[in-house]
């Protein structure tokens, strides 16, 4: 709620959020699951994304139990960092004069791998109050706060500047919400020729409709996965062009092999993801586009 309206001598409360976006920001100020923190504290970046590449599967036998546990974790957390290089690659050719938008932005890792890889402006935008006044600390601490900042806001409604934008990501935050909303933002806030990119997990039109694994991370994640037929509907109505699709899904698999081992970290729904991408009912993507 917000008291910006003023009807009369009283202020009246304006609901900005949808009850169904209360919940979702319910779940992100309570969320801390181990998984997610100890593998940001190793280096500071937290992420709230899965990992993509080859595991190193020698991390399991590694005898001692406490050491097996930090390797696994650190192996993770390596996955987990690679998808968020993957994205930032694909932003485009950036100066440190730039700015980019981060929708979506969790505790903030992305826009500090952005930043720690082209010197670029950062603006991050989650519905957690308690994800942005964290996200905003970790960017205090690495002194980058005159350049990545995090605000507690909507994506889709973000009163960040239009057209001020060379770059913009949803980095697994893209099924929260109508993809049409959320495009038409990223459109009003890139500058023409600016590059859109997103990584999401997605149901495969191919299979049919949302299979009972996709049903499953929607509970479990209080999301809405859309179709890949959506995201490219989306896009063309909303003057992005893509230039570039990958299918992750091979990539991703590994990732959810080694949380599925790890003891001290699993939150139960490693089995569903392996079944979805096995099944071929999940996808995981990445799509980059332009601005034009
Ligand atoms: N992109 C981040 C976090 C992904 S988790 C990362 O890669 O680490 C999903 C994020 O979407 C959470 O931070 C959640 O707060 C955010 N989110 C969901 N709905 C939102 C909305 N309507 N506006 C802004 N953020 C939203
Ligand atoms: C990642 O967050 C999960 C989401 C943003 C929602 C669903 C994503 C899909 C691709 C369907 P997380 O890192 O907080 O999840 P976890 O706690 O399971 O690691
Ligand atoms: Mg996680």
């Amino acid at each position: 709620m917000t008291t910006a309206h003023d009807a009369g001598t009283k202020t009246v409360p304006v609901p900005t959020q949808s009850t169904y976006q209360n919940r979702v920001a319910d779940y992100w100020n309570a969320e801390e699951n181990p998984v997610n923190l100890e593998l940001g504290r190793i280096d500071d970046l937290y992420h709230h994304h899965y990992g993509v590449g080859a595991a190193d599967w020698a991390v399991l036998d590694e005898p001692d139990a406490e050491l097996r546990r930090e390797r696994v974790t650190a192996e993770l957390h390596r996955l987990e960092h690679a998808q968020a290089e993957l994205l930032a690659a694909r932003l485009g050719r950036l100066t440190p004069a730039d700015r980019v938008f981060d929708a979506g932005c969790g505790r903030g890792g992305g826009s500090v791998v952005a930043n720690l890889r082209y010197g670029c402006h950062a603006d991050g935008v989650t519905i957690s109050a308690k994800q942005a006044e964290f996200a905003n600390e970790q960017a205090r601490k690495r002194g980058i706060d005159d350049k990545v900042r995090y605000h507690h806001r909507n994506m889709l409604d973000t009163r960040l500047e239009t057209g001020a934008y060379a770059a913009s990501w949803n980095n697994e935050s893209t099924m929260y919400v109508e993809l049409d909303l959320l495009f038409a933002e990223h459109a009003r806030l890139l500058r023409r020729g600016g590059r859109y990119v997103v990584i999401t997990g997605c149901y495969n039109d191919a299979y049919g409709q949302a299979s009972r694994e996709v049903s499953l991370i929607n509970a479990h994640y209080i999301c809405d996965i859309h179709p890949r037929s959506a995201y490219f509907r989306a896009l063309a109505r909303n003057r992005l062009v893509p230039v570039h699709v990958e299918d992750l899904t091979e990539a991703a698999i590994p990732y959810w092999e080694l949380r599925s081992q790890a003891d001290h970290l699993v939150t139960g729904i490693e089995e569903t993801f392996l079944n979805a991408y096995r099944n071929g009912s999940f996808q995981y993507l990445l799509i980059a586009a332009d601005r034009v």
